[in-house]
């Protein structure tokens, strides 16, 4: 009998990685897809991945809890990943309530069905190092404290907190991946990495001269998203559920990683990067690091990929695509 798993996100950039990892582990994949009336691109990392006809996509959304539960009893999975939401950090200034709705109460509603229909189902919850926010301590780790910095981190600490409670109080084998920066060629294009990465290939296709960011100075501790869902599964194989930091243990400033993009392509950043405040935050998170320690000694984690690799990886699939004229 093949495992069941059921991924909200499913459509996102960890939802397709992990998707792809949990196929290969020979799972029956299941996926959440909310409905959109762009349904032709709506499985584009799946089929940048090869697999979108390798799972069974079910209509839902995570705001709707009603529905959640429908698919969870149809679907009955050993494990749930819960990686919907609505993840980008900027937008959450101009949307706080959808992100508190989505981000938040969308994880305590996947909470709820999980207890209603399955629970003995293994729950994953995907929490973020943007909770840190101001951080309180140089390397963060599982026990440092939290200072949210946008209605993002607020949202996403309710919804940690929430997985911590269900499994305090329910029982619920209920794990939640404190993960830092993870990317991909698959990165949404908004997100400042894939946005150098693209921009760079543009610049070096012709296809533009500058490339607009905001704060360069901003450092965050990244990794690949291809690392990263690996260890997601790993905290659904313990016997106790529990909360892990997911990181790399090395930080880098946006400056930084832009210049190695521009290096790949042999140009330099100072030719062609111009600061504009429209990129600029209301509240900055101003640098991330994080100690994956725990990771390493309980899961037998450790990230794969450098920095090195990941820019270079990066660079290379943007050239191919604008080349191509492929869509992502
Ligand atoms: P993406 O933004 O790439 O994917 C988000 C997914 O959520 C998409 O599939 C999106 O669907 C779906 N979604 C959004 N709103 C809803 C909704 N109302 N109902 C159902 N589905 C919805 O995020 P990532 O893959 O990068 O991240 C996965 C998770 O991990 C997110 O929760 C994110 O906040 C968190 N995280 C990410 C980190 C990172 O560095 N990538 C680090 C730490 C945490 P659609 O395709 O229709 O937009
Ligand atoms: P982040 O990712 O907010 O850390 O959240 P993002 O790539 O958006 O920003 C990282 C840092 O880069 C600075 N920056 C810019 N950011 C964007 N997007 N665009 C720009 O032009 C730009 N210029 C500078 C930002 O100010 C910031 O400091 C990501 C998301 O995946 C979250 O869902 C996840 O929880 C966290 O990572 C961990």
């Amino acid at each position: 009998m093949k495992k069941i798993a059921l991924i909200t996100g499913v459509t996102g950039q960890d939802g397709a990685y992990l998707s792809q990892f949990l196929l290969g582990k020979g799972y029956e994949v299941h996926g959440l897809l909310r409905r959109s009336a762009s349904a032709d691109v709506i499985d584009a990392r799946l089929k940048w991945l090869g697999i979108q006809d390798k799972i069974h996509l079910h209509d839902g959304n995570l705001t709707d809890l009603s529905g959640l539960i429908r698919v969870i009893k149809e679907v009955q999975p050993a494990e749930i990943y819960n990686l919907a939401a609505q993840s980008f950090v900027k937008s959450s200034w101009q949307q706080p309530l959808l992100t508190g709705q989505v981000t938040g109460i969308g994880a305590a509603n996947m909470l709820e069905a999980t207890r209603i229909v399955a629970p003995e189902a293994r729950f994953y919850q995907a929490s973020s190092s943007e909770m840190y926010g101001l951080i309180q301590e140089p390397v963060q780790s599982e026990t440092t404290p939290f200072y949210p910095r946008s209605p993002y981190a607020a949202a996403k600490l309710y919804a940690h907190w929430m997985t911590v409670n269900y499994r305090e109080s329910f029982g619920l084998h209920a794990s939640s991946g404190i993960l830092f920066n993870h990317e991909s060629p698959l990165r949404g294009i908004e997100f400042v990495t894939r946005k150098i990465t693209d921009g760079v290939a543009r610049i070096k296709l012709g296809l533009a001269e500058t490339l607009s960011l905001g704060n360069l100075d901003a450092q965050r501790d990244w990794g690949h998203a291809r690392d990263y869902v690996q260890a997601m599964w790993l905290m659904l194989q313990q016997d106790e559920a529990d909360d892990y930091v997911i990181a790399t243990g090395r930080t880098t400033a946006v400056r930084d990683f832009c210049r190695m993009a521009f290096e790949h392509v042999g140009l330099n950043l100072e030719d062609h990067v111009r600061v504009d405040e429209r990129f600029l935050r209301p509240a900055e998170v101003d640098i991330l690091l994080g100690n994956p320690g725990k990771a390493k000694d309980k899961l037998g984690w450790s990230p794969e990929t450098s920095l090195e690799a990941l820019v270079s990886e990066m660079v290379e699939a943007d050239l191919r695509r604008l080349s191509h004229h492929e869509h992502l």
